[in-house]
C-alpha cells in the first residue's frame, strides 16, 4: 500500500493535498466542507483586520486552460477565522491561518492578535496578492520582505510561512532565497497566481476590476509553479519546507510538484471548478502513479527530479 504521509516542521499530515487559500475557504460552511473531504488539512481565505467586500463583480472567470481572478481580498476579518479555528483541534496536523495586512502596521496587528489568541497552529503570511488596487506585491520587494520579517520574528514565535508570487529570473530566486534563509520560517508556499494577466473574449476583457487585469491560475501556470518549487528547493535551507501550488488538476500534477521538492501540494482553480471531491480523485491518481513506479512513500521521490 502506498503512503501519502508528509511532514511540515513539527506537524505531520496523513496525505499531501489541500486547498489553496482563496478557494472554498471563505466561511464556516466552506471550511467545514474541506474538513469533511479527503483534503489533508485546510487554509483559510487570507484575512485582513477588518472584513472586506472585495472588488466589483464579475471578478473570477474560468477559462479553457485555467482561471483569471481579481477578487480583491474579500474576507470575513481575522476575528471570524480565529473564532472558527477555536473549534478545530490543532494536534499533530495543523490547519493554516492565512493573513495579509493592507499595511506593515496592519500585518503586525494581525500577527499580535494571533499570538495572543488561543490558536497555536500554522500561520501563512500572504506577501503576494496581485489584485489590490494601487498596492504592489510585497514579495517582489526583497528589501521590504527582509524588513518585515526582521520585525515579525522579533516577537512572533508560532510556526510561520510566507506565500510568494512567482519569480521569473534566476537572480531573483537567489536574492529572495538569501533573505528567506535568514529567518526561522517553517515553510514557503510557491506560487500565488501570475499577477496582472489579461484574458480577452471576442473584443472584451473577462473580468471587471482593473479593466480586466487579474491573477492567472490553473494549467497555464504549472510550468512556472514547478520552476518556482524546484528553484526554492535548490536554494532554501532544509528546515524551510516547500508547499507547491499552481496548475494542479491531476495526480500527475501532484506527483510533479513533489518531484520538484514540495512537501504539501495545494489546489486552487481545479478545486473551484470541481469542488472538494477532487481530493479523493487526486489521491487515487497519485497512489496509482506511485504503485506503477514502485514508490511506497513520498520520500522515495521527493526532490529527486532527473536532469539530462
Ligand atoms: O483576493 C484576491 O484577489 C487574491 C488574493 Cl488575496 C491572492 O493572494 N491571490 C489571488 O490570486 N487573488
Amino acid at each position: 500500500m502506498t503512503r501519502l504521509q508528509t511532514t511540515l516542521g513539527q506537524f505531520s499530515f496523513d496525505s499531501c493535498v489541500m486547498n489553496a487559500s482563496g478557494v472554498h475557504c471563505y466561511d464556516r460552511t466552506e471550511l467545514d466542507d474541506l474538513r469533511a473531504s479527503k483534503a489533508t488539512t485546510f487554509v483559510t481565505k487570507s484575512a485582513t483586520l477588518n472584513p472586506r467586500e472585495g472588488n466589483p463583480t464579475p471578478r473570477y472567470k474560468a477559462v479553457p486552460l485555467g482561471s483569471i481572478n481579481s477578487m480583491g481580498l474579500p474576507n470575513l476579518g481575522i476575528d471570524y477565522y480565529l473564532d472558527y479555528l477555536e473549534t478545530v483541534e490543532v494536534g499533530e496536523s495543523s490547519p493554516f491561518l492565512s493573513v495579509t495586512g493592507l499595511s506593515r502596521e496592519e500585518t503586525h496587528t494581525l500577527l499580535r492578535k494571533i499570538q495572543s489568541s488561543s490558536y497555536n497552529g500554522l500561520v501563512e503570511l500572504n506577501l503576494s496578492c496581485p489584485n489590490l488596487i494601487g498596492k504592489p506585491q510585497l514579495g517582489y520587494d526583497t528589501e521590504g520582505v527582509n524588513d518585515l520579517l526582521t520585525e515579525v520574528f522579533a516577537y512572533f514565535d508560532q510556526p510561520l510561512g510566507v506565500k510568494l508570487p512567482p519569480y521569473f529570473d534566476l537572480t531573483h530566486f537567489d536574492q529572495i532565497a538569501e533573505v528567506l534563509n535568514q529567518f526561522p520560517l517553517t515553510f514557503v508556499n510557491t506560487v500565488n497566481s501570475i499577477g496582472n494577466a489579461l484574458y480577452i473574449e471576442d473584443e472584451t476583457v473577462a473580468i471587471k476590476p482593473k479593466n480586466g487585469f487579474g491573477g492567472l491560475g490553473g494549467s497555464y501556470i504549472k510550468p512556472t509553479a514547478l520552476a518556482n518549487v524546484h528553484a526554492f528547493y535548490q536554494r532554501l535551507k532544509p528546515s524551510i519546507a516547500i508547499i507547491g501550488t499552481g496548475g494542479v488538476t491531476s495526480g500527475r500534477d501532484v506527483f510533479e510538484h513533489i518531484l520538484c521538492g514540495a512537501r504539501l501540494v495545494q489546489v486552487g482553480t481545479a478545486l473551484q471548478e470541481e469542488g472538494p471531491a477532487i481530493f479523493d480523485r487526486l489521491e487515487a491518481e497519485l497512489r496509482s502513479i506511485m504503485a506503477e513506479k514502485g514508490y511506497e512513500c513520498l520520500d522515495d521521490f521527493r526532490g529527486k527530479l532527473h536532469y539530462l
